[in-house]
């Protein structure tokens, strides 16, 4: 295909709206979805799997932007920022969460610093609208690997999840293996005070904070292959009380990484999948290739959540 058609095709895409089916796209791979609801819209950022077939790691370079005001009619926004749009990273654009506060959209990002400081690492970037584009908000890591924690795991510092609480207060969730939270000052680029270890049962990565009422809920994945488990407290600080297991294996992907939000009084979760079947001009999904899903998630009356399985719609 030339030049100038794949072009054409791609601002093609970017202007119609995509009816959503599980999963939403099939045209382009999406991953480690995070959703904003801001206004009458939800803005859902998305990492991007690029791997080809049979690739035997992830290939990530920019977020994806997606929006809607029903859920079921998707606007393409495409990518709003790319890894090494921070100059201390080289690459890897894992897992990101983006929030509204003081007027601003703060994008926090898991990418893999350069050399001098081996290992992921935490960005924090910024920009005026929900659409980007987002610009690094401090020129560092946020939060960086020093090799010195308990578990040596270079992997520790990924997936940030931040959740502002009813007094105002922001907190930064994220790990892997061991999670871990910290607070972040008001201007929402700084770490304020140390960071502290959470005891949750099998963590594994991909942390989401969300309350409901009086509760607290922290979903993460969970084991390996990853399972979608969530804990409950009545504060912040926790304990979080282990609930069970929200969502299974999300097809073949091994990984799995949810958002939990509310719209128009409705609660959504919303994962990827590896389960794309191979289609005419379409590639199949995989451990390296996954798909952004979405299904209604329900509480108990006791605050409880019911299991989430995946529908086709
Ligand atoms: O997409 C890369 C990594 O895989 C994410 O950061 C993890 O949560 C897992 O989904």
């Amino acid at each position: 295909r030339s030049l100038l058609l794949s072009g054409l095709a791609m601002l093609l895409q970017l202007a119609a709206p995509a009816q959503a089916a599980n999963p939403l796209f099939t045209d382009v791979l999406t991953a480690d979805p995070a959703a904003l609801v801001h206004g009458d819209r939800v803005y859902l950022y998305t990492g991007h799997d690029e791997a080809p077939d049979n690739n035997g790691f992830f290939v990530m370079h920019d977020w994806l932007l997606f929006s809607s005001n029903d859920m079921k009619t998707w606007q393409r926004h495409g990518p709003v920022m790319k890894a090494t749009d921070f100059k201390w990273a080289k690459g890897d654009a894992w897992a990101a969460h983006a929030i509204a506060r003081n007027g601003k959209f703060y994008f926090y990002t898991t990418v893999r610093h350069k050399d001098d400081k081996p290992g992921f690492a935490i960005g924090v970037a910024v920009a005026d609208s929900p659409l980007g584009p987002f610009k690094d908000a401090i020129g560092k890591a946020l939060v960086t690997n020093d090799m010195t924690t308990q578990t040596k795991n270079d992997w520790d510092d990924i997936d940030p999840a931040v959740f502002i609480d009813k007094d105002g207060q922001a907190y930064l969730f994220f790990g892997n293996v061991v999670p871990k939270y910290v607070k972040l000052k008001p201007n929402m680029t700084e770490l304020d005070g140390e960071i502290k270890t959470i005891d949750l049962k099998d963590f594994t990565e991909a942390a989401w904070v969300h309350s409901k009422g009086d509760i607290y809920y922290l979903s993460y994945a969970c084991g390996f292959p990853e399972k979608i488990c969530y804990a409950t407290s009545r504060s912040i600080d926790g304990p979080w009380q282990y609930q069970g297991i929200l969502n299974e294996i999300a097809g073949n992907s091994e990984t799995n990484h949810q958002a939990i939000i509310e719209f128009q009084g409705k609660s959504y979760f919303i994962y990827h999948t590896g389960a794309v079947p191979p289609a005419e001009g379409r590639p199949s999904g995989g451990r390296f290739r996954r798909s952004v899903a979405i299904d209604p998630l329900h509480y108990n009356a006791d605050g409880t959540l019911q299991r989430v399985i995946m529908t086709s719609e």
